[in-house]
């Protein structure tokens, strides 16, 4: 798993303003990206499961890894690769004892405590962020790069970076040699989504 955590594209249909979502995805996908998230905060059951069924089956067309945020049902109907919850989600624990020990656990922690705790629960990687500053997530508080170094040196699962990751400030993280780079409006705002996979590829 954990080379395919490499450049992590977070969903948000938000941010393409109307374009057609599974395009926008497959053309990510082309361009490199290694691992697809599904977070769609507006979407009800009906469309988060024909979206999640749709992406199933384009994350095994280009063998990415596909992860269901929060909705620990639907990641078992589409038998996606695994479930990303935060800290005020279904506890990791308990999401562990649904999705069985095979399947992947990504839990987003902001803490050396959160990251201790997430580890022991179960956790196969960590979310950490926001890592810079981010108009996606309205509520993300700042991760300091001593907190990442900290989180980094207490628990040995691995680390993905999250929140206002740009081709601009990620040479900022880098040292850190971090095992992937979850990126939303960086790439699903730009018009040429496949292009900018292709420099993040290059770039990472
Ligand atoms: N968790 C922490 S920051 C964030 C999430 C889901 C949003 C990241 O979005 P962007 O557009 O890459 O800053
Ligand atoms: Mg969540």
């Amino acid at each position: 798993m954990k080379e395919k955590l490499k450049l992590y594209l977070v969903t948000d249909s938000d941010i393409l303003k109307g374009r057609d979502f599974y395009k926008c995805i497959e053309d990510a996908l082309k361009g490199g990206a290694t691992m697809v998230q599904l977070r769609e905060k507006d979407c009800l059951g009906k469309e988060f499961l024909e979206k999640a069924r749709e992406l199933r089956k384009l994350t095994r067309k280009y063998n990415a890894l596909f992860i269901i945020n929060d909705r620990v049902d639907i990641a078992i109907l589409v038998d996606a690769d695994g479930v990303h919850v935060g800290q005020s989600d279904i506890p990791a624990k308990e999401v562990r004892r649904l999705i069985g020990k095979d399947k992947i656990l990504g839990v987003s922690a902001r803490t050396v405590e959160e990251a201790v705790k997430a580890r022991e629960d179960g956790a196969d990687y960590l979310g950490v962020g926001a890592m810079f500053t981010t108009s996606t997530k309205l509520d993300a508080k700042h991760v300091t790069h001593e907190v990442l170094c900290e989180i980094q040196k207490n628990v040995d699962i691995p680390i993905v970076a999250i929140g206002g990751l740009t081709l601009e400030n990620i040479h900022l993280i880098k040292p850190f040699n971090l095992a992937g780079y979850a990126v939303i409006s960086a790439i699903l705002k730009e018009n040429d989504i496949y292009g900018e996979c292709k420099k993040w590829s290059k770039k990472i």
